[in-house]
């Protein structure tokens, strides 16, 4: 049984792409559910994940960002994020530091449009100033006065997701929004994100965090086989030990033999350092060794059509 006032919800990150919805979903559980980069676009899929505290629970979706969408694969993450923001109880809508001196251009446009959707949705939206820790301090009130005259925001909280500044804080203003109610999930609930899955995003993540531009917008990871055979129990909280072996396959997917051959590399460097990096840090997740084995195939024009993001997950 839940504690008297104990409170609990629904609550969806949502925002332009990069202003570190995923970072901030990773410090609020303390886990790494959601790949991070600094390239636009990252996330693509609804991600869940559930903090559990003895005044109560918030279940936190990170979202993909939203901008304006071009092509199947971004309509689909527009579409998922919109979605989200509908299926909630409360919003918390993230902004960066806007550059620039000119406070006319601070919101901008691709802020303005999503407030304008999130107007429409009506659910009780905060405004989460993120990447504090980029500005000087007199520049957050001006700030705030201009996001609050485009939108009637429940509450403001400044912090920095990934120095962790305010992020506690944001938990329990959370909280104190959302209705007294017994826990939607299991207190040792954290992510619905499957162990593949995290797998085949770990991956993703190294492509994006070693090759240029356009590779990232064109790539998609599956997990082809994960034999678990040899497979042991967790050794103890001890960091970084690793019991038994899990055999990995996988396939990134680009969309032409250009790209293939970025990926790859001369001699197959390019795809060793993106196997050596994925590798480590699969193993932290799983808490054993891996052995993982990546290729490469061309999947012509995936992202631009409904059946070739089907097959690549994205459903
Ligand atoms: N300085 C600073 N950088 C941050 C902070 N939070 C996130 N970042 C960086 O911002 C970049 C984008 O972070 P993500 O968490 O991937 O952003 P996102 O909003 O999930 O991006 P999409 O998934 O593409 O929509 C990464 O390089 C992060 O390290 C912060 O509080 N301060
Ligand atoms: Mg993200």
């Amino acid at each position: 049984m839940a504690s008297k006032n104990y409170r609990s919800g629904f609550a969806a990150l949502i925002g332009r792409p990069n202003v570190g919805k995923s970072t901030l979903l990773n410090q609020l559980t303390g886990e790494k559910i959601a790949i991070v980069s600094p390239k636009p676009q990252t996330t693509r899929n609804r991600i869940l994940g559930v903090v559990t505290r003895p005044e109560g629970q918030v279940a936190f979706i990170d979202t993909p960002g939203i901008h304006q969408a071009k092509g199947e694969l971004n309509r689909y993450m527009v579409e998922t994020a919109l979605q989200a923001a509908e299926e909630v109880d409360l919003v918390l809508f993230l902004i960066e530091p806007p550059g620039g001196e000119k406070p006319e251009s601070w919101v901008g446009p691709g802020n303005r449009m999503i407030l304008e959707r999130l107007q429409r949705i009506g659910k009780p939206t905060f405004l989460v100033i993120n990447k504090i820790d980029t500005i000087p301090k007199q520049k957050l009130l001006p700030l705030i006065d201009l996001f609050r005259n485009e939108f009637p925001f429940a509450e403001v909280v400044p912090l920095s997701a990934r120095e962790g500044d305010g992020v506690e804080k944001l938990f329990h203003v959370v909280l104190q929004h959302l209705p007294e109610g017994e826990p939607i999930f299991d207190e040792d609930m954290l992510t619905d994100q499957q162990e593949r899955t995290l797998v085949s995003e770990y991956i993703r993540e190294q492509v994006l965090r070693h090759c240029r531009q356009e590779i990232p917008y064109s790539t998609a990871v599956l997990v082809d086989v994960f034999d678990e055979s040899e497979r042991e129990p967790r050794p103890g909280a001890a960091e970084g030990q690793l019991a038994g072996l899990i055999r990995i396959a996988a396939s990134i997917y680009v969309e032409r033999d250009s790209q293939k051959a970025i990926i790859i590399g001369k001699q197959g460097q390019m795809l060793k350092t993106i196997g050596t990096d994925a590798r480590k840090s699969i193993q932290r997740l799983l808490g054993a060794h891996v052995y993982l084995s990546l290729r490469v195939r061309v999947e012509p024009r995936w992202s631009e059509r409904p059946e070739g993001l089907k097959k690549l997950g994205y459903e």
